[in-house]
């Protein structure tokens, strides 16, 4: 189809190795310059032949050469196409699949390496290890069957035995790997505290990927409890910001004691909480009682706020550095975009997030769906082996025995998708927003 419409220049001829080729594509309302790239199957990420263009990247145009490939009888690809159908030629497994699918979507370094690990083949082979393993001693199970006891072939049940509980400790630890790489309880939340007209909001629009609050100098802006996105030396934890919360009485009842309650409830599920303070304040004792209000059972970090408004970076009363709260405080300016690495390197501090990513395999970071359904088939392979173990100690025989084995490899067949159903297919597929 693209032969059809390429003009000045050669096209690649079927048959005719991989080649890279410039011309023009007539469009349909003109030519437009473009590079081809020709990959013949089976050298290509979906095994079959693979014609890539590359065009000018002027919408219009690509619009012009879009619907021309259309009406020529091209069709876009649906979510994940291309990697499916590199799974279904055998290119790719499906938990390599399944690492471009997590890939695509990581929103943070931690993500990204843990996606990479998947399309490195990590769980593969692993999967591909144990799958061996079981397979040998089902071998072995099998040909045992054919002798006596007494006979030489006859492989005795305690080394059978000790073969399988040898593949059990392999399958518990890969399903201990697998857990250390799945997603923490969930991400650490830090929540926003301080007085109205702090500038709470104002810092969480900076902080956040997508921030919205709502900001303005009248104290009382914010009443809803607002999440955003926060990434934090490659780890992303949810920000959270609310009503500020100063010396001022509330009537109870109003909308202004509710704004109240619901940012006191999200500071009371914080992991840390995040105080800002106006940089310019002098009232030491008002912002003495002010941390004495905060939650204690989270750790805090002070923000001093509108450093571009301050003379000085001011230091934390005394009365609250001996209490221990602020464990670490950092002046920013929101507006200026100042001090806000100072400030994410003392959260993350005392997060003790720079600890986890330095740890040798504290990556975390897949997706969840994708690493219960992983574990859900390492359980489910361990689960079998260790019920045929228990029935072999008591006494079963070597053809139920190697029922619970198979049973064991079939579980892991689940995994890298030598027998996946369809309907499970379909769902981690329409995961991918893009043709990738
Ligand atoms: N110059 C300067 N102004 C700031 C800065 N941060 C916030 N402001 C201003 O301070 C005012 C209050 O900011 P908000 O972010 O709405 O404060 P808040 O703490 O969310 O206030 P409430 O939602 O009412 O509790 C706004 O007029 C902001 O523009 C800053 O870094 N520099
Ligand atoms: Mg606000």
């Amino acid at each position: 189809m693209v032969r059809a419409l390429w003009v000045d220049g050669d096209a690649p001829r079927a048959g005719e190795p991989r080649a890279v080729r410039s011309g023009r594509i007539d469009d349909g309302r003109g030519r437009q310059p473009a590079l081809l790239l020709w990959m013949p199957g089976p050298r290509s990420y979906t095994r079959e032949d693979v014609a890539e263009l590359h065009l000018p990247g002027s919408p219009p145009l690509l619009r012009c050469a879009f619907e021309r490939l259309v009406a020529a009888g091209a069709r876009p690809a649906g979510p994940g196409e291309f990697t499916r159908r590199a799974f279904e030629s055998g290119r790719i497994d499906l938990t390599r699949a399944e690492g471009v699918l997590a890939l695509v979507g990581a929103r943070c370094a931690e993500e990204r390496r843990a996606a990479l690990a998947l399309v490195a083949g990590g769980l593969a082979e692993r999967v591909g290890g144990l799958r061996s393993a079981l397979e040998e001693l089902r071998a072995t199970c099998e040909a045992s069957l054919d002798f006596e006891e007494a006979e030489t072939g006859h492989v005795p049940r305690a080394d059978l035995e000790r073969a399988a509980r040898a593949v059990a400790e392999a399958l518990a630890e890969a399903l201990r790997w697998e857990r250390r790489r799945a997603p923490s309880s969930g991400e650490a939340r830090v929540v926003l505290a301080g007085a109205p007209n702090a500038g709470k909001s104002t810092l969480f629009n900076a902080l956040t990927e997508d921030g919205a609050a709502l900001v303005s100098g009248q104290a009382g802006t914010t009443r809803d409890v607002i999440e955003g996105s926060w990434t934090l030396g490659g780890t992303r934890v949810t920000l959270v910001d609310g009503a500020g919360e100063g010396s001022e009485e509330v009537t109870e009842g109003t909308v202004d004691a509710l704004a109240r309650d619901r940012a006191r409830g999200a500071r009371e599920a914080a992991d840390l909480v995040l105080w800002v303070v106006d940089a310019a304040r002098t009232d030491a004792s008002a912002i003495v009682a002010e941390a004495a209000g905060l939650p204690a059972a989270a750790p805090c970090v002070l923000a001093w706020s509108r450093l571009d408004e301050a003379c000085a970076t001011p230091r934390p009363p005394e009365e609250v550095l001996a209490a221990g709260r602020p464990a670490l405080w950092a002046a920013v300016s929101a507006v200026a975009g100042t001090g806000l690495d100072d400030l994410a390197a003392a959260c993350s501090g005392v997060l003790g997030l720079g600890a986890a990513q330095s740890g040798a395999l504290g990556l975390g970071g897949l997706p969840r769906e994708l690493s219960e359904r992983h574990g859900a088939g390492l359980r489910a392979a361990a689960d079998a082996l260790a019920a045929g173990l228990d029935a072999w100690s008591g006494g079963a025989t070597l053809d139920l025995f190697a029922a619970h084995l198979r049973e064991a490899t079939d579980a892991l067949d689940e995994i890298d998708g030598r027998t996946t159903s369809e309907a499970v297919l379909d769902r981690l597929f329409d995961r991918f927003c893009i043709g990738k």
